[in-house]
């Protein structure tokens, strides 16, 4: 049996469950709470060296962590990974740029509001502008098009969805976004994900 350690209030971690539930794939939640400081215990890092959720362990004992490389993994075979090399790699190149460029801003801004109780003139500016940056880019990248790669859902949209849908927690007014906005509702509905 698949065990997937997660906390549910991490977008890195419910791209996990949503594309495990959308897969129709088995598989044990342990939910594990970044607050408490469980990740950074002997026994979970001996799991994950890294420390962090999410991390899956299969049946053999086997680990595996980073959200992009787990959905990687489970899209492996599905039309969630484009068949043709270039828009896979564009596909990658969302993951990558996910990581680096959008989820350190959205990501961390809303972690700071809502479990490190900052308030919004707390904030680093910085990481709102780049926030926002973020956002443009996705703006324009979605302004005229369905998806972020191809003419189809593809783990890029997976990926940005999560914590895109969740900015407003962040201070991040969306208004501003509207084809983000569109998108959102799309790539909901792509995966299942309420
Ligand atoms: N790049 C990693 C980031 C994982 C990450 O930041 N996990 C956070 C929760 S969203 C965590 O486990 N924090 C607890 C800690 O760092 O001790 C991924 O995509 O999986």
């Amino acid at each position: 049996m698949l065990t997937v350690y997660g906390d549910i209030r991490s977008g890195n971690c419910l791209k996990v469950k949503w594309l495990l539930d959308r897969l129709g794939r088995d598989y044990r939640w342990v939910e594990t709470d970044v607050m408490s400081g469980v990740t950074r215990s002997a026994d979970f890092l001996a799991r994950n060296p890294a420390g962090q959720v999410p991390a899956v362990v299969f049946g053999d004992g086997r680990v595996l962590a980073q959200s992009n490389a787990i959905i990687g993994y489970f899209g492996e075979g599905t039309d969630f990974i484009p068949a043709d090399a270039y828009d896979r790699a564009r596909m990658y190149e969302w993951l990558f740029w996910e990581q680096y460029s959008h989820e350190p801003y959205i990501a961390v801004v809303r972690f700071q509001r809502l479990l490190g109780g900052k308030e919004a003139d707390e904030i680093e500016p910085r990481l709102m502008e780049r926030g926002h940056a973020a956002l443009a880019r996705m703006e324009a990248a979605l302004n005229g098009a369905d998806w972020l790669v191809g003419g189809g859902p593809t783990l890029a949209d997976l990926a940005l969805v999560a914590y895109t849908r969740m900015a407003h927690e962040g201070d991040f007014d969306l208004s501003a976004y509207p084809a983000v906005r569109a998108w959102i509702a799309r790539v909901e509905t792509a995966f299942g994900i309420r």
